[in-house]
């Protein structure tokens, strides 16, 4: 099952179940009230959506919809070099960082870093932002884990994990610069409950960075390839570490543009991941004043 938060053009919003091109909305007093956290909360998402999705009747085409990121007041964290191509894509990017890179590859301790807040997340169809103070930006596409509270895998979703590579490579403790400001993170189209996805085996990731009308960049991986498993990854971020109302995680990215590309405003990124569907957001430039003019 697919759960999507969504609005429509007479400003009402609500959580509806994604089947094909159509949105059916939970229904009824106690549906109204829920938020889509609330219900993956629950002991039994599925059931307890199935209980309360509305009669076939009320479906709505997806295109008359606007969908709303898929998160309500969660932290979002990711983790980094889990693929060998991000371990040389970091290693190509700062000689006095590579060495850091390549033992985190292999370490039991993975690299976790909070990655966003609600409100510094877009949703389908909204900008993602380039930093005005850094040259090189590219998208990462990453399957993210959607965990509840009680630190179980309830779901997946598409993540683009937006990142500012010089700031990034000029030095490691300028992760967080690079990592986290406004519109850095997006997140979409929906939720799909962990019982509906594939095995990691059969779950390909799709980026498409098209620019002028034209494809600019084309890559894949397959989550096959990420070096940890999603329970290692959630045990080590929830050592000592409560999450009141649940974590979205990043599980890192496998495709990364050659290393003299990079974004610019105007350029729409669209990443695909098999089992959930496609994230496309439109990439705009930050604030001139910020701009690095040597
Ligand atoms: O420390 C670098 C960040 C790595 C990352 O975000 C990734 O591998 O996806
Ligand atoms: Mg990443």
């Amino acid at each position: 099952m697919k759960l999507a938060r969504y609005s429509l053009p007479d400003g009402s919003a609500g959580v509806g179940r994604v089947d094909d091109d159509r949105l059916i909305p939970l229904r009824g007093e106690v549906a109204t009230s829920l938020t889509l956290s609330e219900i993956l909360e629950a002991d039994d998402p599925r059931a307890l959506a199935e209980s309360l999705v509305g009669p076939a009747s009320s479906a709505i085409p997806l295109d008359s919809v606007s969908l709303l990121p898929p998160i309500d007041r969660q932290e979002v964290w990711a983790a980094g070099v889990t693929y060998k191509r991000s371990r040389s894509a970091r290693m190509e990017e700062s000689a006095a960082s590579a060495s850091c890179y390549d033992r985190v590859y292999s370490s039991p301790r993975p690299e976790l870093f909070m990655k966003a807040t609600p409100h510094r997340v877009s949703g389908p169809g909204q900008p993602l932002r380039i930093r005005g103070d850094s040259k090189w930006n590219v998208p990462e596409p990453e399957l993210t884990l959607v965990v509840s509270s009680r630190k179980t895998l309830v779901g997946f979703t598409v993540g683009n994990d937006m990142s500012s590579r010089d700031i990034e490579g000029e030095n490691p403790l300028y992760l967080p610069q690079a990592k986290v400001y406004d519109n850095c993170c997006g997140l979409g189209p929906w939720i799909t409950l962990a019982g509906a996805m594939p095995p990691p085996s059969e779950i390909g990731i799709r980026l498409e960075i098209r620019r002028a009308g034209k494809s600019a960049f084309t890559g894949e991986t397959s989550v096959a390839q990420m070096a940890r498993s999603y329970e290692n990854l959630i045990g080590w971020l929830a050592r000592e570490n409560s999450f009141p109302t649940g974590v979205l995680l990043l599980t890192g990215t496998g495709v990364v543009p050659p290393s003299d590309f990079t974004l610019q405003a105007g350029d729409e990124v669209s990443i695909t991941i098999d089992g959930i569907g496609t994230l496309t957001n439109p990439i705009v430039q930050g604030s001139k004043e910020y701009e690095i003019t040597q």
